[in-house]
């Protein structure tokens, strides 16, 4: 795991894909290649940025090579053949081109058996508004990585009131910057710290709607 980690930081895409299928072959679960090596390796190349070490393109390359880990995973965390127990909207807010986070949300949700539509980065309001009235989810999923980009989230409330649809869709919100507090503030139904989270929310959702 930690060799992988460091490869994923170094942004080398080939021997990351070929560390996760080794990983795979030597018995190691999906789910603990993403615990212990991708998402670490992320949170490292973050304290490095923040230190001045690496710089937007490193911060760029490392993202590709942990995507390209996740793709190779993807079909291990997804049952195939299931039934959609119902449609989320899944999209990082306007602004923001952060879109891992938002993926593993995804990949959690459709490995639960939803059909999600995932809208990808800088979304606006409108979009998402658009994408409601097109795809009449239960859920909407809002992903924000920086503090600034945040605030796209209520905006993004916002325009789903407006369209008077908000009693419609609940509405879930998660990302690095993002607390409880905030939900409360800007009136979300629900604050996720991770995927899992996301995933039995959009669930619980279902479930009482049945
Ligand atoms: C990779 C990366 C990039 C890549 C993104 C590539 C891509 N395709 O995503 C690039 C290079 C584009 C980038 C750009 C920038 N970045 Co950047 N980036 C990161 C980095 C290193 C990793 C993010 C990541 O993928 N994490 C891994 C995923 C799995 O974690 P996650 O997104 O938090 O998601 C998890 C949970 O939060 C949750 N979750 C997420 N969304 C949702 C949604 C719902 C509904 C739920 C329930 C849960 C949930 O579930 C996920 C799984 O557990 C972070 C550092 C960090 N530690 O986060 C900085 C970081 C987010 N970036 C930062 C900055 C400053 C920038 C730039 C402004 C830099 C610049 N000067 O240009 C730009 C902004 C560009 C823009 N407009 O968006 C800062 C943000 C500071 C702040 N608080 O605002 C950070 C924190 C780095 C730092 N330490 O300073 N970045």
């Amino acid at each position: 795991m930690k060799s992988l980690k460091e490869v994923v930081k170094m942004g080398k895409t080939k021997e990351t894909a070929e560390r996760v299928k080794t990983l795979l072959d030597q018995g190691a679960s999906p789910e603990s290649i993403m615990r212990e090596a991708l998402i670490p390796a992320m949170d490292e190349v973050g304290d490095l940025f923040q230190k001045g070490e690496y710089f937007v393109p490193e911060m760029l390359v490392a993202a590709r090579a942990m995507q390209h880990g996740l793709e190779i995973l993807k079909p291990q965390l997804i049952q195939s053949g299931v039934e959609p127990m119902g449609r989320v909207v899944m999209g990082t807010v306007k602004g923001d081109l952060h879109d891992i986070g938002k993926k593993l949300v995804t990949i959690a949700l459709e490995g639960a058996g939803f059909e999600v539509i995932d809208l990808g980065n800088d979304v606006a309001p409108e979009k998402f508004v658009e994408a409601i009235k097109e795809h009449k989810p239960q859920v909407i999923g809002l992903s924000a990585l920086l503090t600034t980009t945040m605030l796209a989230m209520k905006d993004t409330i916002e325009a789903i009131k407006s369209a008077g649809l908000r009693d419609q869709v609940k509405v879930m919100i998660g990302g690095a910057p993002v607390r409880q507090e905030f939900a409360d503030e800007i009136g979300a139904d629900f604050y996720g710290p991770d995927s899992t989270s996301g995933r039995n929310f959009a669930r619980d959702v279902v479930s009482k709607e049945a």
